[in-house]
């Protein structure tokens, strides 16, 4: 069992003996030795081993036998009972601001609360507010408390998440004494949805740095404020609201700590047991043998101490990467300078708020060459969808507009509606005035998982079709995607040699990073499509390279790296197959 285990139990134990009603000197004799273990730089095993633990300080003679008993038996059966006395549903009631050990004994012990459900139902009722010592200010705020709570058990779109973000580090750069800072966790690796925001920072002078944190504007709640860590919850806009930590180190344990809080939790165990097999012990302080540490002064010196190459963080998910780094092998990632062009925007023309002119304007100050727009097709009425004669009235529009532009093509694309039979939502005829067609599914999302994965290949097989939008329909934290067969649909890519989009607008981030390392497996060739529906959202295509970066993808994986000469080439071939 390793420190953060131990520390974790102790803290249990102190909350547990607090919900008991015991009293405050004993509980926090446990909270305090959990922070005292919590911040042990030496290994704990070896100072249980050695007997030192009474040097450590606020551990008394209690608390040493507990944790001895815990690290030499992985079992402490005084904190079973404990916890077997205890409802585990009060640790729940326990986060929601107001609500001390105290006033959750009384909840329980009174009206038989156990759970934020019977909670939420009782002060619905005013049950909570004749209580003595809540009244009905408390009932009011403790159902506010568990509505936010509800909310923040959930995760948070990367976007919204980074936004929130860098609000934080930007108010924190002006604080004295920082030497290094950067974000971690999941945020680092850019996976599509965030729990929450993990930043580290080096300096010799913590104090006034985590004063300045939990100040921060937005800062709602302190959980807890340390000496090397704290955690908020911070608000954003609307009613999104995420914990975020903040880890104060040495600036010399800054690359170890660096490439601990980063993770993935699977990556760091990984790496921990190669460093094993070199003799060395890996943690967030160090890399280190029995008499020597391993100097570091950035990550990359981590790696290379491991004989490996630089692992960039969106790789860090313990698929094959520190294999793949041994080997010399690692893919070179495609970056966001690499994208030449964009396919799926839309104008006014349909659904989006910008015309042809302004599209073509913000793409253009975004340093692309090519703009493919991209309305929605007729039976889409919904979204404005275009009839064939307004759509030879956009085709001429865009001619005109591309007589004006420098340094920009705008290309004449349709996302076309795949209809419930997997035929095209215009004649071929039609579909021939295009120099692309995406076609995307926009209805019959209840199809059983045949029916659609029918309904798609067809689309795919279609000649007309140059790549497959959205390709599983999903809205991130609201809507699953419709039931599909993906492995068979870029088996039926790869065949025709139809594309797939990387969806890269922030709500769908569709083709998930692990269907597209599968997609490269096979030989599919992918596009990063923004999905914009005003000119600010062109910029989107940013968060589809950090999927395409997750799923393993090099510059020639991606169709829209290509230049306009080739691009225009392809899309010419193609159409005259
Ligand atoms: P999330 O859920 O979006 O916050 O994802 P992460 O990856 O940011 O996870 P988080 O915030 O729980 O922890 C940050 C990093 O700390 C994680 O990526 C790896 C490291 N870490 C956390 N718990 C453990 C653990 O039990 N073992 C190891 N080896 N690393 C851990
Ligand atoms: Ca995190
Ligand atoms: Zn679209």
């Amino acid at each position: 069992m390793d420190k953060h285990q131990v520390a974790a139990i102790l803290d249990e134990i102190g909350t547990l003996l607090e919900l008991q009603g015991e009293d405050a000197f004993r509980c926090n004799a446990y909270h305090n030795g959990a922070r005292a273990i919590e911040q042990l730089e030496e290994d704990l095993a070896t100072v249980v081993r050695e007997d030192r633990l009474g040097e450590v300080p606020h551990i008394g003679a209690t608390l040493r036998e507990k944790i001895t008993t815990l690290v030499t038996t992985g079992h402490l059966p005084f904190y079973e009972e404990l916890r077997k006395k205890t409802p585990p549903g009060l640790f729940d009631l326990l986060r929601i601001p107001g609500l001390g050990p105290k006033r959750v004994k009384l909840l329980y012990d009174r009206l038989g609360i156990d759970t934020l459900d019977k909670l939420a139902q009782a002060c619905e009722s005013g049950q909570v507010a004749k209580l003595k010592g809540m009244g009905e200010k408390m009932q009011q705020k403790i159902l506010e408390g568990i509505q936010s709570l509800r909310q923040m058990g959930s995760r948070v779109r990367l976007d919204q998440a980074l936004a929130l973000a860098s609000r934080l580090i930007d108010g924190l750069r002006t604080a004295p004494g920082i030497i290094r800072m950067e974000l971690c966790g999941s945020l680092r690796r850019r996976r599509e949805t965030i729990k929450d925001i993990d930043i580290l920072i080096s300096s010799d002078t913590p104090g006034p740095i985590m004063e300045r944190f939990v100040g921060l504007p937005g800062v709602t709640q302190v959980i807890a404020h340390g000496a090397t860590k704290s955690s908020v919850v911070v608000q954003g806009d609307g009613r999104l609201s995420m914990n975020a930590d903040l880890r104060i180190v040495r600036d010399e344990q800054f690359p170890f700590a660096l490439h601990y809080f980063t993770g993935s939790k699977g990556h760091n165990i990984a790496m921990r047991q190669r460093a094993q097999q070199y003799g060395l012990k890996l943690n967030e302080y160090e890399l280190a043998g029995p008499d020597r540490r391993i100097r570091c002064r950035h990550e990359a010196d981590l790696f290379r101490a491991l004989d490996l190459a630089y692992i960039p963080p969106e790789l860090r998910e313990n698929t094959g990467e520190i294999d793949a780094a041994a080997k010399g092998t690692l893919p070179k990632l495609i970056e966001a300078d690499d994208l030449k062009g964009v396919f799926h925007c839309h104008t006014t023309y349909s659904d989006g708020h910008n015309s042809v002119e302004e599209m073509a304007r913000a793409a253009q100050a975004l340093g692309l060459k090519y703009l493919g727009l991209a309305d929605h097709s007729q039976s889409l009425t919904i979204a404005n969808g275009l009839t064939p004669d307004r759509i030879r009235q956009q085709q001429m529009e865009i001619e005109q507009v591309n007589k004006r532009l420098k340094g920009l093509k705008i290309l004449k694309g349709t996302e076309c509606d795949i209809l419930a039979d997997g035929r095209l939502d215009y004649s071929d005829d039609v579909l021939a005035t295009f120099d692309y067609v995406v076609a995307s599914v926009h209805s019959h999302f209840k199809q059983s998982r045949e029916e659609m994965t029918a309904r798609i290949i067809k689309a795919i097989r279609n000649p007309y079709v140059t790549m497959l939008g959205h390709a599983t329909g999903r809205l991130l934290l609201k809507r699953e995607g419709y039931p599909v067969d993906l492995e068979a649909v870029l088996q039926a890519a790869a065949e025709c040699g139809t594309m797939i989009e990387i969806n890269a607008n922030p709500q769908r981030l569709d083709l998930d990073w692990i269907h597209c390392k599968r997609a490269k497996a096979l030989g599919v060739k992918l596009v990063i499509n923004p999905d914009a529906h005003s000119s600010s959202e062109i910029a989107l295509y940013h968060y589809g390279v950090d999927v395409a970066r997750r799923g393993w993808l090099e510059k020639s994986d991606v169709f829209n790296t290509q230049s306009l000469a080739d691009v225009t080439k392809a899309l010419a071939a193609r159409k005259s197959k």
